[in-house]
């Protein structure tokens, strides 16, 4: 017998720290906008508005290259604090539906409403009621995606976005991940999706015609992932909770690096100051982190509850093997606490200054 088929709504704020700047200084609306570090400081935009976008600004570009497509850009430091504040009504209006809810950031959520009895058990509907209320609450606009799964609605909520919802409903779930480019697949990045094109695979039909003995053989462990999600299936529970609580500490390079012997002193740094950070509590796993020149970002995590430098040294030399070349231009170290450490948490950092 199959288990009854789940109703999951992942929620989407629009432009989310750029909304809440337009929102609260209302001169900007209508105008370019971007929340980001300073074009002179190499800093990268962290989101943009809808009209940005126009010019081909988009997040993590660097803030000077943002400047050069668009001259009148409005480039704003960016305001933590308030997008927390927000973060935390949104999360207030979801607890009216379900418990079930797994934050993916600040402005991102699935919500499992299976069990919801609102709106007579109509996820469609209670999507809806929900970005009316984050909009009553807040002056800002959410987007949805309805579906049996959290991939599809991940999906799904980016289709109709700004201000717009859209629902696969279970019989349409096959046929939607097989139209689906593969460019549109969660953990598919630039360079995977240009192996696959390399291999003539487009979309999620071409990945469930293709053997999937190959697909693991060329992608690993994600390649039983992307077999399963081009056939519209993505049987992950939505987890409250999920965050494993972090510590980190990272910098953008005043100039970028091209060795190891380079990065290893300025990752001592980052321990001393992440050791200063963690005050001795207990961790279970470490985590070194490269940007590089083209932005992408590549982390290695070794579990270990002492920073040693060989343990260090071997972090850094695996995640510098995927440079392939490439210059770093950013390099962090995070820790994951042991559970029931209290915490404060790693937030999404905005690199200004
Ligand atoms: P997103 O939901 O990815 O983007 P967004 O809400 O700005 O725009 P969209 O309408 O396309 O959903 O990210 C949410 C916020 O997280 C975003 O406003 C800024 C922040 N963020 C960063 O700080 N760095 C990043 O690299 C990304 C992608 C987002
Ligand atoms: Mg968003």
């Amino acid at each position: 017998m199959n288990p009854p088929s789940r109703k999951i709504i992942h929620v989407d704020m629009d432009a989310f720290f750029a909304s809440v700047e337009i929102r609260d200084n209302p001169k900007l609306k209508g105008k370019p906008v971007a929340v980001g570090g300073k074009a002179d400081s190499r800093g990268v935009i962290a989101t943009c508005n809808y009209e940005a976008r126009k010019y081909g600004i988009h997040s993590a570009m660097a803030s000077a290259e943002a400047k050069r497509r668009c001259p009148s850009l409005i480039l704003i430091k960016g305001r933590m604090e308030t997008y927390r504040e927000v973060s935390a009504q949104i999360h207030q209006i979801f607890r009216r539906y379900t418990d079930i809810i797994e934050p993916l950031s600040l402005d991102e959520a699935y919500l499992d409403v299976t069990d919801c009895p609102h709106c007579r058990g109509s996820a469609t509907l209670i999507a809806e009621q929900i970005r009316k209320e984050i909009f009553a609450v807040t002056q800002l606009t959410a987007s949805a995606g309805i579906a049996p799964n959290k991939f599809l609605a991940k999906v799904a909520s980016d289709e109709n976005k700004p201000n717009g919802q859209c629902v696969i409903t279970p019989d349409k779930a096959a046929d939607f991940a097989a139209q689906l480019p593969l460019r549109k697949y969660p953990g598919v990045g630039p360079r995977t999706q240009e192996r696959l094109a390399a291999l003539g695979l487009m979309t999620g039909a071409d990945i469930v015609n293709f053997s999937p003995t190959r697909l693991n053989d060329i992608l690993g462990k994600f390649g039983t992932t992307l077999f399963e999600r081009a056939q519209g299936i993505d049987e992950r529970p939505v987890r409250v909770n999920r965050e494993r609580k972090s510590v980190g500490i990272e910098t953008t390079l005043e100039h970028d690096l091209t060795t190891t012997d380079q990065c290893w002193p300025v990752l001592q740094t980052l321990r001393e100051g992440l050791q200063k950070r963690l005050k001795s509590r207990p961790f279970n796993a470490i985590t070194v982190k490269l940007k590089f020149q083209d932005f992408q970002i590549t982390t290695v995590t070794r579990q270990g509850n002492e920073i040693t430098d060989d343990r260090l040294h071997s972090l850094l030399e695996i995640a510098f093997q995927r440079a392939e070349k490439r210059r770093i231009r950013l390099l962090g170290l995070s820790v994951t606490l042991n559970p029931d450490t209290p915490t404060e948490q790693l937030s999404l950092q905005l690199e200004t200054e």
